[in-house]
């Protein structure tokens, strides 16, 4: 009996520890032993000991690193020296440091800030080492992570000489997170971050988040949601975000803040938060002062005012630059900067959703002060799954714009489908804005090279909760992965970055490498033909923005799908074009032109740009009631193909996240088909043509779709 009793306790705890060992809690930071016995044999020679040649707080994190890194991936552990004294040691040092100033390091990191680094494999004393150096501690941390991506990728470790800067300064995590510990948008549990048991109680995860952050060059988190909370700037809460900042510091990020416009009259029961106010203004000044004393390298606020109901300048009849210049001066002596939305649209202001942005901002370019970069959204609407890029960027050269991507899947399948988002990012940042003539790409907007700005900065709104693998769906952490490093380099290929999360994440094994690749690059555009091809956008489920919504009308017209597709017996599509909403004259010309004309406007954006009739040939020849058909068949058809894919891996991909992985992309096959039937059906009421041939027939009526009801859809703030 007892033997038996035992013999269960060691079956559960197995089957407990090996469901912890792949829950998929460790991220890309996998250290397990390297498989390739060459490579494994080579960097024992290559990392025999290490030395940190000088002590900080973050050389401490390195060396925490390290400890965890180097043993599981060599199978044994790695001596900690002081000096060069064996072949095989790798070095961690500034080049000032006596031991290297004789390898003039400094020369190849003139340009490198604060942030750069280089490794570097040479000869010191004779000795055969490796050295990643830097000017300050943070490069050095993430060079480490460098090499040790280097490592859990199988590279070679001969002759490295590596030199990477980063191209945008700011690169930060946008948290939708609110006090209450939900998520606004959030499909991974609740929020991280547990405010009721800080400041005392430091939950391992605020570690394990930090160092996941740091590994892919985030260097800042807001942790607060933009529909923002003013209580976050109470001496009560700023203890408990200080107490975060305390946790992010040495590994190089800092703490930003949303501030609600409206704080001094929530807090201290102002009468008015007129940003011209004098007392309004000292108000602020002394809120970021006090700020400031919890938090000495605090970063700044991200505002979002004067949009979706939140308070702004615009109360008190005075500008976005008013607005933003006010807390950009409170700021400027302590170093923080302003991140300021772009985000703004309204029902009362009779002009195209697309166009009001732009009419708002370009107006304030060169009056806002230079802590402040206007925080700009890929596209004009908002994180659809095709956009556009926004018309704003190239359009505002003497202010520095900073690009804002969502991470989350708030319109691409919540955290049940499988998408790689950095297809998307990539389109945006290859862009040619023509701001400065050809070549004038997003990319260059944003990290400043094409105005000459010198502060620059990439946000992500992040996908991150409580759930044990961060993100939701295993493959969510793909595009967070890819937001990080992207911030970094934007020069990065999608596929490259695909194919060094696969290997972090899953292994090196080249089957499932080449299996999952290909599925992660056209993952996108398969969303994109389920839910909306050819250019169609907002079509999604009310409020909760769950699910196929094209029948949406009432309320307010720019929170319908009716404003957004247009649908009529004619045929489907927004014009935009300079006879409708004149949209597409915010673009540079060659662009405008090119969105303007319905032969040139690329298929992909046709119906974003046009209104098109349904018999319209396309350049397939199908008429464009069929080829929107035909995409989202297409759609349905692609997961199906990911499915097959996936299965392959059965016995490649450890049982817990091989399973977790085929059951989301079950629920991802039936909720395209859901898409699917509620669009072709819900758009045959006006095209009244037929679904052609030889496509399979919707499983239910229109009236069905069109009655399901999903209450509880997460990730929907409570009083929305
Ligand atoms: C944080 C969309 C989302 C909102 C979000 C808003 C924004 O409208 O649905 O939840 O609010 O964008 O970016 O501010």
């Amino acid at each position: 009996m007892i033997r038996k009793c035992v013999l269960i306790a060691l079956l559960v705890f197995m089957a407990v520890s090996s469901t912890l060992a792949e829950d998929g809690y460790r991220l890309w930071l996998r250290y397990d032993k390297i498989t390739d016995s060459g490579k494994l044999k080579q960097y024992r020679e290559y990392l025999k000991g290490y030395w940190l040649t000088h002590d900080s707080p973050t050389m401490q994190v390195i060396d925490d690193e390290l400890q965890m890194a180097l043993p599981g991936l060599l199978g044994s552990g790695v001596t900690k020296v002081s000096s060069v004294t064996n072949n095989g040691t790798l070095i961690i040092g500034k080049p000032s440091h006596p031991a290297l100033q004789s390898l003039n390091l400094g020369a190849h990191l003139q340009n490198a800030g604060t942030e750069g680094f280089v490794i570097t494999s040479t000869t010191l004393n004779k000795k055969k080492v490796i050295i990643i150096a830097a000017n300050e501690d943070a490069g050095l941390l993430y060079g480490v992570f460098h090499l040790l991506k280097l490592m859990q990728t199988h590279k070679d470790l001969k002759d490295l000489t590596i030199t990477s800067v980063p191209k945008i300064k700011y690169r930060i995590l946008n948290h939708w997170d609110n006090l209450d510990r939900t998520v606004e948008r959030g499909y991974a549990g609740f929020s991280i971050w547990d405010w009721h048991k800080l400041p005392d109680y430091i939950d391992p995860r605020y570690r394990d988040y930090a160092r996941a952050n740091a590994s892919i060059g985030i260097n800042g988190a807001v942790v607060t949601n933009v529909n923002a909370n003013a209580l976050v700037l109470t001496p009560a809460y700023l203890e408990k975000v200080a107490a975060l900042a305390n946790v992010f510091r040495p590994y190089g990020i800092r703490i930003y803040l949303t501030a609600r416009f409206n704080a001094p009259m929530e807090i201290d029961k102002y009468e008015t938060a007129d940003p011209l106010d004098p007392k309004v203004r000292k108000w602020w000044a002394d809120k970021v002062t006090e700020i400031y004393r919890y938090i000495p390298d605090f970063g700044g606020f991200v505002v979002k005012a004067n949009s979706e109901g939140q308070p702004g300048p615009q109360n008190y009849n005075r500008t976005h630059a008013d607005g933003a210049n006010m807390l950009a001066e409170a700021l400027k002596p302590h170093g923080g900067i302003v991140m300021w939305r772009a985000f703004v649209y309204d029902d009362k202001v009779p002009d195209d959703r697309h166009k009001q942005a732009y009419n708002e901002f370009v107006p304030h370019d060169g009056q806002l002060k230079d802590n402040v970069l206007i925080q700009v959204k890929n596209g004009a609407i908002d994180f659809q799954p095709r956009e556009p890029f926004h018309p704003l960027f190239g359009a505002m050269p003497k202010t520095p714009l900073m690009m804002e991507f969502q991470i989350t899947q708030e319109y691409l399948g919540f955290a049940t489908h499988l998408v790689y988002l950095a297809t998307l990012f990539k389109e945006c940042l290859d862009a040619d804005t023509y701001a400065k003539g050809p070549g004038s790409t997003v990319a260059k907007v944003i990290d400043g090279s094409l105005d000459g700005h010198s502060i620059s900065g990439m946000a992500g709104v992040a996908n991150i909760g409580t759930d044990r693998n961060w993100c939701g769906h295993p493959f969510g952490q793909a595009n967070w992965y890819a937001f990080g490093r992207l911030a970094w380099d934007h020069q990065l290929s999608a596929e490259e970055i695909a194919e060094e999360w696969i290997r972090m994440t899953f292994g090196n094994d080249e089957i499932v490498i080449s299996t999952i690749l290909p599925m992660m690059m056209v993952s996108r555009e398969i969303t994109v033909n389920y839910m909306t091809p050819l250019g169609l956008h907002h079509l999604m489920g009310r409020n909760h923005h769950y699910g196929p919504g094209p029948w949406v009308d009432g309320g307010r017209p720019d929170w319908t799908s009716v404003y957004y597709h247009r649908a009529d017996s004619m045929g489907i599509g927004f014009d935009r074009t300079t006879s409708g909403s004149d949209a597409v004259s915010q673009y540079f010309p060659p662009v405008a032109e090119t969105f303007n004309s319905l032969e040139k406007c690329p298929e992909e954006y046709l119906l974003w740009f046009h209104h098109v009739p349904w018999d319209y040939k396309m350049k397939s020849g199908e008429t464009l009631w069929n080829a929107l058909v035909h995409k989202y068949y297409a759609g349905v058809d692609s997961v199906r193909w990911m499915q097959r894919m996936w299965n392959t891996l059965e016995n490649r991909i450890d049982p817990y996240r091989f399973s977790q992985v085929k059951m989301l992309l079950n629920i991802q096959e039936k909720e395209a088909v859901l898409w699917r039937n509620s669009c072709v059906l819900y758009f045959q009421t006006f095209s009244r043509r037929p679904i052609p041939e030889g496509l399979e027939k919707p499983e239910h009526s229109l009236d069905y779709y069109m009655k399901l009801s999903f209450p509880y859809a997460p990730g929907i703030r409570p009083r929305w």
